[in-house]
């Protein structure tokens, strides 16, 4: 069964006035429980293209659902990718305002920077690394628009996978020579010690993570561009954070990347 014709629409509005004025709301599939992830992701493309309309640029790609933990949790067997707009990078020195997020969570992160379009439906992790400039240690926040942060698949992807900021860290590498597949990871909240992970919780190997959206885009004419940065995928389950909080994120031999959060007062 297949939703609507122009009810698409109808979504896209609902969403994204959803992120722009920072307002949870009940998931689409409440009102449309037949939304097919091929339908979501039709959504998820007019929603970005929404946004561009609005002055926004796209950056990149991300990938979420990527550790086994997180798939069984949500009782698929697939990650998901979803678009970086140049709005939503934020800087380590200067903090995000809580304000403008609904319930806004922290991941750990291997940013990749891309420096050759690539694009197909057999793209090894081998590629990948093969077009891949730099990597560097990254934190994404993420902010379901969804009321308690709850929803279907098929709803995270129509909602451009919970994005809604990113922070890179300084040190950025080549990933030849780096044990890419098995980083070491620390993240710390206010000093404390909230996660630690590897980075073989992506997909095995954060290559292989961005390999899979490759060929996910492939299946629909797409690929990824020189220029592009893309979020791999967390290397942990993610934290709630509050106002006046600090997330450091320290990676083995990638270096670290912090952000703090300001007080709305
Ligand atoms: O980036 C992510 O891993 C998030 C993907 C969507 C699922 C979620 O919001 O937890
Ligand atoms: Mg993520």
């Amino acid at each position: 069964m297949t939703i609507m014709k122009g009810v698409d629409l109808e979504i896209v509005e609902y969403l994204f006035s959803a992120e722009k004025e920072c307002r949870e709301v009940m998931k689409v599939t409440d009102r449309y429980p037949e939304l097919t992830f091929d339908e979501a992701y039709s959504i998820q493309e007019k929603l970005i293209q929404r946004r561009e309309m609005d002055g926004v640029r796209k950056i990149g790609l991300k990938l979420g659902l990527t550790s086994k933990a997180k798939q069984e949790m949500m009782g698929v067997h697939e990650a998901i990718y979803g678009y970086l707009t140049d709005d939503m990078l934020a800087l380590e020195w200067e903090p995000v305002d809580f304000t403008d997020f609904i319930h806004p969570k922290a991941e750990p992160e291997i940013a990749f920077f891309i420096n050759e379009e690539l694009q197909g439906t057999n793209v090894t992790a081998e590629d990948v690394l093969r077009v891949t400039k730099f990597v560097a240690p990254a934190i994404e926040i993420i902010d379901s628009r969804y009321l308690n942060f709850k929803f279907t698949l098929a709803d995270v992807i129509a909602d451009n996978c919970s994005s809604s900021k990113l922070i890179i860290g300084s040190k950025w590498m080549s990933p030849a020579g780096l044990e890419l597949g098995q980083l070491g990871m620390v993240m710390t909240k206010n000093g404390q010690v909230v996660q630690t992970g590897s980075s073989a919780a992506v997909l095995g190997h954060p290559a292989v993570s961005v390999a899979w959206a490759v060929n996910k885009l492939g299946e629909r004419g797409k690929g990824i561009n020189k220029g592009d940065v893309i979020l791999s995928g967390a290397v942990s389950e993610a934290i709630s954070f509050e106002q006046n909080d600090t997330i450091l994120v320290q990676f083995a031999e990638l270096g670290g990347v912090s952000f703090s959060c300001k007080s709305s007062t």
